[in-house]
């Protein structure tokens, strides 16, 4: 029985949705006080996920769960894909000053690269990784749309002014964070694991 599970992330635009979209199962979350500075060097996110997950549960011995995810633009080859948080200091594409912060620097750079593309279309991608004692769970979640023309909304992270989830006429930071939670790569990641783990 799971009664705690620690999630291994230093993003807290992740944290806030992720204790948001775990208060309907009956465990207690936890924050690691340190920032262990995994290394993601794995072009694989799930890779990325599991790394994260073994080095805080090495450390902490309490069931822990990491989730690595980016945004995936197919016309841009899957760039920024793993690369996503630091797209803005990545060669490829010339790289951004993050004089507004890197979340603004990111969001510059992939605007410049869209320009003049038809296919703007575009998904954000979980890997959600669960290190038991005796073992683990994995589990990935989508959510599909579009790059938008410019940045609209206040709300959510990263990416989200610039990307369009489908069947929506707002960006994702139009949405409450409940209605992005229904709909993320990382609700829907996150729920498949809990259910496993039922
Ligand atoms: P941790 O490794 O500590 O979890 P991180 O931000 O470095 O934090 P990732 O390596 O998984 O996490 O990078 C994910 C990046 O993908 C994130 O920084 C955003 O740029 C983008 N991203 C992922 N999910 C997003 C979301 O829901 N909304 C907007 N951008 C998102």
């Amino acid at each position: 029985m799971v009664r705690r599970i620690l999630v291994a992330t230093t993003n807290l635009g992740k944290r806030r949705e992720i204790l948001s979209i775990l208060r309907e199962y009956e465990v207690e979350v936890l924050f690691p006080e340190e920032d262990l500075k995994v290394e993601e060097g794995s072009c694989s996110f799930l890779e990325n996920a599991y790394l994260k997950a073994k080095a805080y549960y090495e450390v902490y011995k309490i069931p822990t769960l990491a989730e690595d995810s980016g945004l995936v633009v197919p016309s841009l080859d899957g760039y920024p894909g793993v690369y996503s948080s630091r797209f803005y200091n990545l060669e490829w594409g010339g790289k951004e000053e993050p004089k507004e912060g890197k979340d603004k620097a990111n969001i510059n750079k992939l605007l410049r690269l869209m320009e003049g593309k038809q296919d703007r279309r575009a998904y954000y991608v979980a890997f959600a990784v669960l290190f038991l004692e005796d073992g683990g769970l994995w589990s990935e979640g989508r959510c599909y749309g579009t790059i938008l023309q410019e940045p609209v909304g206040e709300g959510g992270f990263g990416y989200d002014p610039i990307f369009q989830p489908e069947g929506f006429q707002k960006s994702m930071a139009q949405l409450s964070m409940e209605e992005k939670n229904l709909i993320s790569h990382r609700g829907k990641a996150l729920r498949r694991i809990m259910q496993m783990l039922k």
